[in-house]
């Protein structure tokens, strides 16, 4: 089959939270660098996105920033929207699930399985927060794992041990809404019936085959990809409820009997939204959308992480399939996890590189961060991203092999041509392997350069973009050996004509690297193309041009092309920054540990002056009698013994301590308190106590060995 088309999709992103580089590093540059390359090859390629603004992960964040759903969506769209477009992720559109279109779109596809009799309604018994008013979907239900114990499982999943459960397995279910005992009530749901579709998903995801017919080669296909979907089906599918008791999401179409109060479950509509923001991008440009969703000769591939494989292996198309308008995907090059410094990234516990953060910070270290992340690019299995690894990446790679060869190479033509790129007597030789057949030696480097891109752009088709990236270094590399082995800088002394070929084939190099770096470093790639003095990369044809020059033998920059000043692309990056990137991860990470599992800890007082403090005379002293109150169930009377005097103190400890328990313990007293009169009793002093959050007191021990009367401070 001959594809003339290529439809790309990345993970539509939940509105609920800001981007960090585990999110990029999933479904996003690893679909930039495709789709960069894929236009520079002259492919008619769509590229899409959007933010995904629906589901309960979208009401319960609204609900812990105390803001609407709507505020919450329009919050984290916006700023995905700039962390997109600073990080020159290059999407055709990036839309929103919340759009009109998009709601119409959802409906009309709903509809439309609704009536070919696709779902199936089934009844059953769900939570209802009775003063909430509403059923629980699972995440809005907490309560104690039947496994482990735990007391803040949800309702779809223990978190601590791992187990998949159903809100009804919870032992003192809560709602998240409300904090009270949710009651079980009858509701009705529609139903895709996926163990129905269990074989044709076996076979088209195993052979690829549907219909008799080759849709895909499954052999292109991640194994960890494959392997997931085979073990869900092996599992033994099951009906999936399409909609929700919600009130946030799209309506369940109205013309449908039982549709109040229902919405759709957000992993039917979140796919669709793939499908409403191409509607939108072809209104805009001039194109039918169908042509990307509905011709056989069109690719669909969707970029996402390893989290996400199920629902677009098995429950996307499923649903396409029900429709049956639609192609299915052609391949699914999920990737696995980014870590961060060891640790799993994680948003709950602040311990992520934010992508907002980092484009502020470092406006200017853009393509930085990309080559680090597709360095290490989650492809196959989980990898890490350290701020060691990116600093040692840009140092040694960026810096001392790709930007100091690009650098030499531009003075040297400076220096000895004027920056005018030289002609050459094709008989003078180059150091470098021997031609075969009858290629001079130019022609033979143009050629192994040639063949170097060849082999970068079949990794990238093969959505190995580590490779890829491997070998764009390893091209530049090349470009520096020439240097070195020639050395035109003791030639040119002798024999300035044997120079020429030599600057000459190295300024192709250059011009090759600007093009090849583009789906990776687009940034850079554009500086070096207004250096070099050509058109900037429109992304239209450019590698295929580029490749057919090199095969004709063409050069890429012809003689008597002048070019500008160079400047490096990419400057070292300092010890000092790395450390305070790292200090700065730990102490948000503290500061968040602090914020969650001490809450419950009394906010800091206002500033005092030292000599606010110096006021206070606080002494070490002994407890040498002590006795009850009379009618006074909180207090009991003490003497204290300061050495030099006994103070009578009355403390309201008499709830914590039996009066026989605690002569003798030694105590911290405030002196110098104005006395003042507790049940008649004149109390001379304050003991004091460590007060702890669950209410329980303490005395703060005085080492015994001191004697009383000692002043503390
Ligand atoms: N919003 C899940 C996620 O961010 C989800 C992807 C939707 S893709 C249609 O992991
Ligand atoms: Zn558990």
């Amino acid at each position: 089959m001959e594809y003339n088309r290529i439809t790309v999709t990345s993970a539509l992103p939940y509105a609920n939270g800001p981007l960090h580089i585990g999110h990029l590093a999933g479904a996003y540059l690893s679909a930039d660098i495709y789709v960069r390359f894929q236009r520079m090859m002259g492919k008619d390629i769509v590229f899409i996105c959007g933010s995904d603004e629906h589901g309960a992960a979208i009401t319960l964040r609204a609900a812990k920033e105390n803001l609407s759903p709507q505020e919450i969506i329009d919050k984290y769209h916006d700023l995905f929207k700039i962390a997109f477009d600073k990080m020159g992720v290059s999407f055709d559109i990036y839309h929103r699930t919340s759009s009109e279109l998009h709601h119409e779109t959802a409906q009309e596809f709903f509809k439309n399985l609704y009536d070919n009799g696709e779902f199936v309604e089934h009844e059953s018994d769900q939570y209802y927060d009775v003063e909430a008013h509403q059923f629980l979907a699972d995440r809005f239900i907490v309560g104690t794992c039947p496994k482990c114990g735990n007391t803040e499982a949800y309702g779809d999943q223990c978190e601590k041990c791992g187990s998949t459960l159903n809100p009804t397995d919870l032992i003192n279910p809560k709602s998240v809404l409300s904090g009270s005992t949710p009651e079980l009530r009858k509701t009705s749901h529609w139903y895709l019936p996926l163990d129905k579709y269990s074989e044709w998903l076996e076979t088209w995801i195993s052979s690829g085959e549907l219909d008799g017919q080759v849709q895909h080669y499954p052999e292109e296909w991640k194994s960890h990809v494959i392997g997931q979907c085979k073990s869900w089906i092996e599992g033994g599918l099951q009906p999936r409820s399409m909609t929700r008791d919600l009130d946030w999401g799209v309506d369940v179409p109205k013309s449908i009997p039982g549709s109040d109060g229902k919405k759709l479950y957000v992993w039917m509509d979140a796919p669709i939204g793939y499908i409403s923001a191409t509607k939108q991008w072809a209104i805009d440009n001039g194109k039918d959308w169908k042509d990307y969703w509905q011709k056989e000769d069109t690719k669909l591939i969707h970029f996402i992480g390893k989290d996400n494989i199920v629902f677009h292996c098995i429950i996307f198309p499923a649903i396409l399939k029900a429709h049956g308008e639609y192609i299915l995907p052609y391949n699914v090059p999920a990737n696995q996890f980014m870590n961060l410094e060891g640790r799993k990234i994680s948003t709950s516990k602040n311990w992520a590189v934010w992508v907002n953060e980092y484009v502020e910070q470092f406006p200017e270290k853009i393509d930085e961060l990309r080559y680090s992340m597709i360095k290490n690019m989650p492809e196959l299995k989980d990898s890490e991203f350290t701020w060691k690894g990116y600093q040692e990446a840009v140092n040694n790679e960026l810096v001392n092999n790709l930007s100091n060869f690009i650098n030499r190479v531009l003075v040297l033509n400076k220096k000895y041509f004027d920056g005018i790129v030289p002609e050459f007597d094709d008989s003078y030789d180059i150091h470098g392997p021997e031609p075969e057949d009858a290629y001079s030696y130019f022609e033979n480097e143009l050629m192994r350069l040639h063949d170097g891109l060849q082999e970068l752009a079949e990794f990238i088709r093969q959505f190995d973009f580590r490779s890829a990236l491997r070998v764009l270094m390893e091209l530049s590399t090349a470009g520096n050996q020439i240097l070195q082995n020639n050395a035109p800088w003791k030639m040119y002394k002798e024999d300035e004509e044997a120079v020429k070929p030599v600057i000459n084939l190295c300024l192709q190099y250059v011009a090759a690297l600007s093009l090849a770096m583009r789906p990776f470093l687009p940034f850079s790639s554009d500086k070096l193309q207004s250096i070099l003095n050509l058109e900037p990369i429109s992304e239209n044809g450019e590698w295929d041009d580029m490749m057919y020059k090199l095969c004709e033998n063409e050069v890429l920059l012809s003689p008597g092309h002048e070019i500008g000043e160079s400047l490096h692309l990419f400057t070292r990056i300092d010890d000092e920054v790395i450390e305070n990137q790292i200090s700065q991860l730990e102490q948000s990470q503290k500061e968040s540990e602090n914020n969650t599992t001490n809450t419950s800890h009394k906010p800091l007082k206002n500033e005092i002056t030292f000599d606010d403090f110096a006021k206070l005379d606080l002494r070490t002293g002994t407890i040498i009698e002590a006795e009850k109150v009379p009618k006074a169930d909180k207090l009991l009377k003490l003497t204290v013994d300061l050495g030099f005097e006994k103070r009578t103190v009355v403390s309201g400890i008499a709830e914590h301590y039996d009066p026989e328990n605690i002569i003798g313990n030694r105590v911290t007293l405030l002196a110098n308190l104005a006395p003042r009169k507790l049940r008649g009793i004149e109390s001379q002093g304050m003991i004091l106590m460590a007060d702890r959050a669950d209410g329980k007191l303490a005395f703060l021990g005085v080492d015994t060995e001191w004697p009383d009367g000692e002043t503390i401070g």
